[in-house]
């Protein structure tokens, strides 16, 4: 055994953001930067020594390099064992699944998620703490705060790289890694909470489905779950092989990155239910036959079947869903007599509230929606939480949704991200937007528009106080729509300013519009009142979802 002490220098900015730290490759690629990154988390742990760390990643361009890395560094800072997903691979609800199945001390995810992967791309890692979920705030500070200070870390240097490519434990110095299969405890947590025998018998149905798992690490765990455990044809999971560079496309399941599934999902030879997985597989997509369905819909119509579903039988302790999430499980909410609860945009937020028995179903309008299951939003949860909803209703998903609509109201709801916008301006448009809060409440917009009030959002977590502020301008109008601006805190390149609009809609008579029209309104006044054309220089949204 021998264990090395490199001497080494701070990198500036490596800060983590909405969900870990996420850079260009080239960046990870400087020598003991991802090395300089790892240590100050270690350093931040005491008590890791002698104890199991789960790793694993969605097998982007660097995964295999850096998992090398980190299984030295584990070994030479005294952890016992290590469990990695075979090939390096885990997705991230995997990791939290494994670590909490197993009682690991905590686990390293290697993802940037949706951003774009290979050479030119991103790379990300992430730590995940003993409950299964991103690490908090306070964590991630101190995290910062040690990589700013770090003079040296630790990394065996003796022995060949361990082969994690087949299953099997093998010795690294003192430390034993235990390449373990990545889909096999998934897998079975989902037969925990799922009618497994309604979905075999949906397929056997002759129903189809389309799963595209977009070239990212939700192919093989697609593959296990849907063509072997629940019978459906060979190929109904396309794109199933995890590729470094994603086959150059952004693996981010959204109506802008995945037109070829929208495509095979129209007309009337298609499926009768497509989704999708993003990166890291934690992100999903649902489509029905011509039918686009937004992630905050999805949440709330889940929150309203959710009894119908084994796992969730007892029913829901309460909802949780981010600030620019729509407020349609509100009324879903409100309608089972429980809390929903408004955080801060990421997951790391949801938690304290779901280690505390206060939220049941969480969900995201990033295409993130989860449970109690785990601690990280999951793709494929939600995936079948929506084919085991078809398998026992007999519904398709565009019946329902309207079905939904029709009880609780609409909420037309769309994002629009301008992207690359840099830094400098970005900043300077959202510190002019917070210092007119105070002259907006009042505000006569036209189009029968009155802003109510306007905040920036601040979050005080009700299980151990902290608090979060600068989350996001909001602005509430009188009739129940909202605006919402925030800058993304997972880019690498310039900033990204995301826009949320939201209107609500009781009237079943107006459940037909086109959305961007229905939010017509809306989208001329938040270029109005933030100048985002004059501040961007810009004339158009890059992606509108
Ligand atoms: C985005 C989404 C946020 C999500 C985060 C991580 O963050 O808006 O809802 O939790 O990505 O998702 P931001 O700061 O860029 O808006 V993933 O699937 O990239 O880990
Ligand atoms: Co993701």
């Amino acid at each position: 055994m021998s264990i090395q002490t490199v001497p080494t220098r701070p990198f500036a900015g490596q800060r983590p953001g909405t969900s870990g730290l996420r850079k260009k490759v080239a960046v990870f690629q400087q020598p003991h930067y991802l090395e300089n990154f790892v240590q100050a988390v270690f350093d931040t742990l005491p008590g890791h020594e002698g104890q199991t760390l789960v790793l694993g990643g969605d097998g982007r361009f660097h995964n295999r390099e850096a998992v090398c890395t980190i299984l030295r560094m584990a070994a030479a800072n005294g952890f016992a064992k290590v469990l990695v997903g075979r090939g390096g691979l885990l997705s991230t609800p995997a990791v939290s699944a494994v670590i909490r199945r197993r009682a690991a001390f905590g686990g390293l995810i290697l993802s940037a998620s949706h951003n774009p992967g290979g050479p030119e791309g991103d790379f990300g890692i992430k730590y995940n703490a003993a409950n299964g979920g991103p690490a908090p705030e306070r964590l991630t500070e101190a995290i910062y705060a040690r990589t700013q200070q770090l003079e040296a870390y630790r990394i065996e240097s003796d022995g060949e790289d361990i082969d994690f490519d087949s299953l099997g434990t093998r010795r690294l110095g003192g430390m034993i890694v235990e390449v373990i299969d990545p889909v096999a405890d998934y897998a079975e947590l989902m037969q925990q909470l799922f009618d497994f025998d309604a979905m075999r018998a949906w397929f056997a149905a002759d129903h189809r489905m389309r799963f595209d798992a977009m070239s990212a690490v939700g192919g093989p765990y697609a593959r296990a779950i849907f063509e072997d455990l629940l019978g459906a044809p060979a190929g109904t999971v396309v794109n199933g092989e995890p590729l470094e560079d994603f086959g150059g496309h952004h693996p981010d399941p959204n109506p802008a990155h995945a037109t070829e599934l929208i495509a095979a999902l129209s007309g009337a030879d298609a499926p009768d239910f497509g989704a999708a997985s993003d990166g890291d597989a934690d992100r999903n997509m649902i489509l029905g036959r011509d039918f686009v369905l937004t992630p905050s819909d999805s949440l709330a119509v889940l929150a309203e079947h959710a009894t119908r579903v084994p796992g969730y039988r007892a029913g829901l302790a309460g909802i949780a869903r981010s600030m620019p999430t729509s407020r349609a499980a509100d009324k879903v909410a409100a309608a089972l007599g429980i809390t929903c609860h408004e955080t801060p945009t990421g997951w790391k937020f949801f938690g304290n509230l779901l280690d505390a028995g206060q939220a049941t179903l969480c969900g995201e309008e990033s295409y993130g929606t989860g449970s109690n299951h785990v601690r990280e939003k999951d793709g494929l949860w939600a995936v079948l939480f929506w084919l085991n909803l078809l398998a026992s209703s007999g519904r398709s998903v565009e019946e329902l949704v309207r079905a939904h609509w029709a009880r609780f109201g609409r909420h037309y709801y769309s994002r629009h991200d301008w992207e690359g916008i840099p830094t400098a301006r970005a900043d300077a448009l959202m510190a002019e937007l917070r210092a007119s809060l105070p002259s907006l409440a009042g505000r006569d917009c036209g189009d029968g528009l009155r802003i109510a009030s306007a905040d920036d959002f601040a979050y005080t977590d009700p299980v151990d106080g902290s608090v979060s502020n600068g989350q996001g301008v909001r602005l509430l109008f009188a009739d129940g729509s909202r605006i919402v601006f925030r800058l993304s805190g997972t880019g690498t390149e310039g900033a990204t300013l995301r826009v949320y609009l939201e209107r609500y809609e009781p009237d079943p008579a107006h459940h037909d519009q086109p959305v961007q029209q229905a939010l017509g309104a809306l989208i001329r006044i938040a270029d109005e009142l933030a100048g985002i054309r004059r501040h961007s220089g810009m004339g158009a949204a890059s992606v509108v979802t």
